[in-house]
């Protein structure tokens, strides 16, 4: 295997070339301790001192997924680069709402793991929708658990997420079922990467142990009914398939905030911006304004009733996490500066 097997491709190749650093792939992270993939060995690696020194947010630290430029030393390779991200996965953070945090970075492909049974939400399919859509990830649902419901009812739950994402393919699943398995390994291709989101329990990696045909990884092995609110997953990792596909699993999420998102809900929401490009008013609030295309199609039902509430409470709530972080950021800048004024009044003095 080689470098080109994990997914890389010259467009990620770094400016200045250093004879003395390797390029490597981040497949797994715990906290701080990383093991990346040189394509043809996996180790432990660390960041270097200088590298942890030019951290401003925790957006410069390594995720699954990520190019970086190592050293090896022995058995430890030490991270000194990282190389610019294709795509990424991000969420509001969960302990802040002016941050963000990444989830996983150059993914071509997430697979957004929803149950048809319990688990069904068309709202949080949207938030995921968005968020991949924000960050370059093309999005494919899976509707998963098929073996839990009558023919007519996956059928119906199949046409309301249609209706509402008429562009993005869906694949119905289950691990009883090995065409449903076959019809996800057909949508795959060799050397792209395929990350799989999705609450905890929709059996993300239960899918991907069956891709493999053998259990790479954790499962739960208790009833649906007693695991609830059980995360199994609890880090992310990356696997490559022998067909070539590269498959990321990650730990079911409870919280997915939209964080700068914007042109991920406007995509999300196609047919409701198409609409607004038609309003009387530029700043229409589809309220009751005269001459609104939006409310017309709402009243016609052209537009779902539920969609329109889907996308304005993901907007409000991306145009609020968004402006906080970009407060924030501007401030942390601000404070930057003036530590480094003081630094060099200091030298000068
Ligand atoms: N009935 C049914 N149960 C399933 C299916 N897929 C997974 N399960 C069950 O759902 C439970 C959770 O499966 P996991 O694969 O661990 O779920 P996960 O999405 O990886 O969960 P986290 O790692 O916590 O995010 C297990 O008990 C599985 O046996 C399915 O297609 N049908
Ligand atoms: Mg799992
Ligand atoms: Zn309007």
């Amino acid at each position: 295997m080689d470098i080109y097997d994990i997914g890389y491709d010259d467009s990620f190749l770094p400016d200045e070339e250093n004879p003395l650093l390797t390029i490597a792939r981040v497949f797994a992270q715990h906290k701080e301790q990383f093991s990346i993939c040189t394509g043809e060995i996996i180790l432990s690696a660390e960041i270097s001192g200088k590298y942890r020194y030019c951290i401003e947010t925790s957006e410069d630290l390594p995720v699954v997924g990520d190019w970086v430029l190592v050293s090896i030393h022995d058995e430890l390779a030490i991270i000194h680069r990282l190389l610019p991200r294709r795509s990424i996965l991000a969420r509001k953070s969960v302990h802040s709402s002016s941050e963000r945090q990444l989830i996983v970075a150059n993914v071509d492909y997430a697979f957004i793991v929803q149950g048809l049974d319990r688990d069904f939400n068309l709202n949080r399919l949207d938030r995921y929708i968005a968020m991949s859509c924000a960050g370059k990830i093309i999005p494919i649902i899976i509707l998963n658990k098929a073996d839990l419901l009558a023919t007519e009812e996956i059928e119906e739950k199949k046409q309301l997420v249609v209706s509402r994402h008429p562009d993005i393919s869906i694949i119905i699943s289950s691990f009883t079922q090995d065409e449903s398995i076959q019809e996800i390994k057909n949508a795959m291709q060799a050397k792209k990467t395929y990350c799989f989101v999705g609450s905890s329990g929709v059996g993300k990696s239960t899918l991907i142990n069956k891709l493999f045909g053998k259990e790479i990884l954790i499962t739960t092995t208790l009833s649906a009914s007693t695991n609830k609110g059980q995360h199994t997953t609890t880090h992310r990792q990356l696997f490559v398939m022998n067909e070539g596909p590269l498959v990321i699993d990650t730990p079911g999420m409870r919280e997915l905030g939209v964080i700068g998102a914007m042109e991920g809900v406007e995509n999300t929401f196609k047919k409701i911006y198409e609409k607004a490009d038609r309003c009387k008013f530029k700043d229409c609030t589809h309220l009751n304004e005269v001459g609104c295309a939006v409310k017309e199609a709402l009243e016609s039902g052209e537009i779902n009733q539920d969609e329109f509430a889907s996308y304005k409470k993901l907007q409000k709530e991306e145009s609020y996490n968004s402006s906080t972080m970009l407060e924030r950021r501007q401030k942390d800048k601000q404070f930057g500066k003036m530590v480094k004024q003081v630094m060099s009044n200091k030298k000068n003095r």
